[in-house]
Order: structure tokens, then sequence, then C-alpha cells
């Protein structure tokens, strides 16, 4: 007989999702996926002027906050037709790939490492048998004996007050959790470390962005940064070096930590290669844009369906003709008037909320669909789409991710096993590894553009009469960002955000065609009903972010991690 499992909030993501299963003979047979907020910030929107709605829409969420400013500002830009300038490119390309980093490290460290680490174990532990393990693996300091013996000693501590404090609250012993005591130590300790680290990369969007969360530096037309080599207050060759330093810092730790501890712990792990693979539809949008029409991208863009490498259809424009004709978003089973498809341009959002109902409506989030189908989204879309087009940079740092996990596994790991809950982690590992790359080269992009006495940032936009329609595309981290806007004589009419997270935590279509968090989770094993660990670890591996999902917050507060077993 099937048990159902009603996990409500699911924690260590950003906004609040109920995942509901049933499991039967100790596997996933049933899922539902269910954002359990909403605020409509869309209809805020309609009547305003389109140059200020960037600002309005960085506030979906306080995690991806720059990318809503320049998807929106490029959604506007797409319907003037306007040509911005190439350093007001290379600053939004430079914004977008600081905030990845950024994201990808606290994604792996800080909200999904702890589904594969048990922090219990590492008084267990050797610390210098910990510091030989990953010695080999690179020069960083912070591996060395003494590192894991201190390491070792504040989680000692922590342990023995029995208030665990940001490690409470883990499924510590499950039967599932399988590493070492000093593997378990490592990742530990580069959980600390990487704190410093995801904060340095913050530092470049709050230096360029002016703050961070919600930078305040993009404009319809390109950036606001004035850019004045003599000057103190503006973007000079000081801050551009400042700005490298930080970069170096963060490359240095993607290398020789990040990379190489996702690859370990996929090569332990590798029994979860074979699970969680889903619709294997993929979409990924051509971005980090190097000339001013938008023709030529460093991160290439397609569509895949069942993983078919073979077939990519590639997206050589941002938003191309394909795309544009292509999405739709289903509203049958979400909490929205309506039922069945309609196109971003002509979509709406009225809410009609009837409870949880199975067959029914579920959830605040739409499914969107591409050419009908259910498309998942993120690191694993992109390092597919990348590595099926031979993108230079995906096929080498994905063959090297490879080689390094089946050394690890122990039997050889092919590019066949990334559709899987650990082929997302490690792609999205592949894909930081290709954004640090990129760091360093956008930022001699821009030096050299502007040594070259190019100074140019913005370029005034005008609105013509009657109506015009645009979209702005941006690859988040979390996958396609699209934003949809119409506008009459200068105002909006309509605004429709389809995010990341609404592709990827998508309820069912109207032909009860689930989305790929639900179609992922089917197959599961569940080794302890009580602790769904293993329902975590799926979830997780698509970094979940509801608020952007469905632009929403939560005003009645929330229980904290109830676990309801049916
Ligand atoms: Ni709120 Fe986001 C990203 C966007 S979510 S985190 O990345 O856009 O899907
Ligand atoms: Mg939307």
């Amino acid at each position: 007989m099937a048990t159902r499992l009603t996990i409500d909030p699911i924690t260590r993501i950003e906004g609040h999702l109920r995942v509901d299963v049933e499991v039967d003979s100790g596997a996933v047979s049933k899922a539902w996926a269910s954002c359990t907020m909403w605020r409509g910030i869309e209809r805020i929107l309609i009547g305003r002027d389109p140059r200020e709605a960037w600002f309005f829409t960085q506030r979906f969420c306080g995690v991806c906050t720059t990318v809503h400013a320049m998807a929106s500002v490029r959604a506007v830009e797409d319907a003037l037709k306007l040509e911005i300038p190439l350093n007001a490119h290379l600053i939004r390309n430079l914004i977008l790939i600081a905030h990845a980093l950024h994201d990808h490290i606290v994604h792996f460290y800080h909200l999904s490492a702890l589904d594969w680490v048990d922090v219990t174990q590492v008084p267990l532990a050797d610390p210098k048998k910990a510091a030989a393990a990953v010695q080999g693996l690179s020069n960083w300091t912070g591996n060395s004996a003494e590192v894991m013996a201190q390491t070792q000693e504040r989680v000692k501590g922590l342990l023995a007050t029995g208030q665990l404090g940001i490690f409470a609250h883990g499924y510590w012993g499950h039967p599932a959790m399988k590493l070492s005591p000093e593997v378990n130590l490592v990742a530990v300790a580069h959980y600390l470390q990487a704190l410093e680290f995801q904060r340095k990369s913050n530092q470049i969007v709050a230096i360029l962005g002016g703050k961070t969360p919600h930078i305040q530096n993009m404009a319809v037309g390109g950036v606001m940064n004035a850019v004045d080599l003599d000057s103190q207050a503006a973007l000079n060759l000081d801050r551009l070096f400042m700005i490298r330093g930080l970069f170096e810092e963060v490359t240095r730790f993607v290398r020789e930590v990040y990379f190489p501890d996702v690859c370990l712990i996929a090569g332990l792990y590798n029994d979860w290669f074979d699970y969680g693979a889903g619709h294997k539809h993929y979409l990924a949008v051509p971005d980090l844009p190097t000339d001013t029409l938008g023709k030529r991208f460093d991160l290439p863009g397609g569509v895949l369906f069942d993983a078919r490498l073979a077939d990519v259809k590639p997206m050589d424009v941002a938003g191309d003709a394909q795309f544009r004709a292509n999405v739709v978003e289903d509203v049958t089973h979400a909490w929205y008037r309506g039922r069945g498809a309609q196109a971003p341009w002509a979509g709406e959002t009225v809410p009609e909320y009837t409870d949880f109902h199975d067959d029914g409506k579920y959830t605040w989030v739409k499914a969107p669909r591409y050419d009908g189908k259910p498309m998942e989204v993120g690191p694993l879309a992109d390092v597919l789409v990348g590595y099926a087009s031979k993108h230079a940079r995906t096929v080498k740092w994905l063959d090297s991710a490879l080689g390094l996990v089946s050394t690890f596994a122990g039997k050889p790991i092919g590019v066949d096993k990334l559709p899987s809950t650990m082929g997302r982690h490690l792609a999205r590992a592949v894909r930081t590894a290709i954004l640090a790359e990129l760091a360093l080269e956008h930022h001699q992009k821009l030096v050299d553009n502007v040594l070259s006495g190019d100074l140019a940032t913005f370029v005034p936009p005008v609105f013509p009469s009657g109506e015009v329609q645009g979209v702005g595309v941006h690859e988040a981290p979390r996958g396609t960002l699209s934003h949809w806007v119409v506008i009459e004589n200068g105002k909006l009419t309509n605004y429709q955000a389809v995010v990341p997270t609404t592709w990827n935590a998508s309820p069912r279509d109207v032909d009860g065609v689930g989305g790929p968090y639900e179609a992922a989770l089917l197959g599961n094993p569940i080794a302890v009903p009580e602790q769904p660990l293993e329902v975590l670890r799926t979830v997780h591996s698509f970094d979940p972010c509801m608020a952007c999902a469905c632009h929403a917050y939560d005003p009645r507060g929330n229980r904290l991690a109830t676990i309801r077993v049916r």
C-alpha cells in the first residue's frame, strides 16, 4: 500500500515549497510540487513606466535579484530595438558572473552539502588522514592537517553544547549517509571556508551594482556606472583592479576546492547518477554577449529533447523566433483563473485559490511549456546544451570533471549519466569553472575597451506611440529566465516573468504531465519514510527558489520544518 508523505516546508531553499510524494515498495511512485506563497508583483507593474520596472522586478527575490533587473531592462530594450554600448554589456556580464559564482558556491556548500555530509561523524575523523585525502587534489592551503584539526575542534565544541546552530535539523545518522569521517571533516572544513569566498564574489556585485542584494546601477539603455579613469567617484582603474583581485581569489577557490569537492562527492555517491533524471528535456538561452548587437555570446543556448545530444537545436540569438513562438504557461493545476495555456504576452495573473487538490489546482507556480513539453532549466541544461553543441569550454571542463569522478568512483562515469540528481551538482560545478575562467576574460575586455577611449555606458531610450512588445532573456543561476513586456504609448500594459524555478517546479499541465521536480522524484528510493532525505537530495539538486517562481512572500509566517506522515 502506498504511503503519503508531505514535506512542508522544504528548507535550505529560497521561499516556501511543499512536496508531497506517494511511496510504494520503498520508492516514490507519485509526486506533487506546490509553491505555497504569492504576491503578484506583475500586477503592480501595469500602467507604470517601463524604465522603472527593473527596480520592482528585482524584488521578486532576495537571492537572484540582479537577474530580474537584467531581464527586465533587456525586455524593454528588445521592444525598442535599442542597441546599447559595449561597456554596458560587459559590466552586466561581470555582475552576472560574480553573482553566479557566489550563488553556486552557496548552493553546494550551504544549501545542499548537508544532504550528503554527516556533521556528527566529524569527531571520529583522523585529521592527518583527512588532509592526506585531499592534498593530492590541489595546493589549497586550507587543506592542511592543522586546518583539519582546528575544524574538528570547532565542530566537537559545537556538538558538546548539544545546540548545533547552523548544523541543527540534519538527518544525522541516516542510512543513506555514506561518507567516511575523514571526507565528512574535509567537507565541513570547506563549508566554513566557502562562507568567505561567496562573500568576496558578492562584494564584486556590490562594487559594480552600488549595493547587493538589489543592485542600483541598471538602466533601460545601459548601466548608470560612470567610467572615468581619473575620478575617485567613478569606475576607475583602482576599482577595476580591486575587482580583478577579488575574482582571482574566488576563481582559485572554485578550481582548488569547490570543483574537486563536487567530483569527490559525486564519485563516492555514484549511485545517485542513477536517480532523478526526470523528463530529459532541456532549455538554455545564450548569455554573456560580446558585441553590441547581441550576435555573439560566450555561453551557448539551445534546446534538447529526450537528452538526444546529436539533435541539439542551437539558439544563436537570445530569445530567437522559436523561443518567442514556443513558450506558453498553463494554469490548469495552478491557483490562477482558467485552464489551459497562454503565451506570456497574452498571459494573465488572476489568483484563484482552491486549497490543495491532488487532481485539481495545488500550487502558485504556473506550468511553462516549450513546444508543449516540460523543460528542465539550469546548469544541467547549460552543460548538456554546451556539450552537445561542442562549446569548447564546456567540453574541456565536463571531460575533466567526468575523469575525476570516474577515478573516485572506481568505474567509468560518462556524459550519459548526467541526467540525474548527482549530474545536476556536477553540471553546476562545471558551469562554475567555466564562469570563473570567463570572469578574468570579460574583466580584461572591459579594461581594454575603456583604455581604448570608449567610456560610453548608456543610450537614452525613446518610446514610440502605439503598442510594442519585447522579451528579455537571461541565463540566471537556476536557469533560463525571460521577462515579457507589452508597452503602449510608453506605459506597461502587460508584464509576465517566466522564471527558472517556474520551469523546474512546474505542476502538471492540461494533459496531466508533471513538471521537472515531479518527474525527477519518481523512482527515488526512500530508506526511512519518517526521514525523507532522498526527496531533499533530488529537490535540492535543482536549487529551488519559490520566491522567484511565483513572485511572492508569505505574510502569515510559517511553521518550521514539519513532516507529516500519513
Ligand atoms: Ni530567486 Fe532565480 C535564479 C531567477 S529562480 S533565485 O537563478 O530568475 O528561479
Ligand atoms: Mg510568472
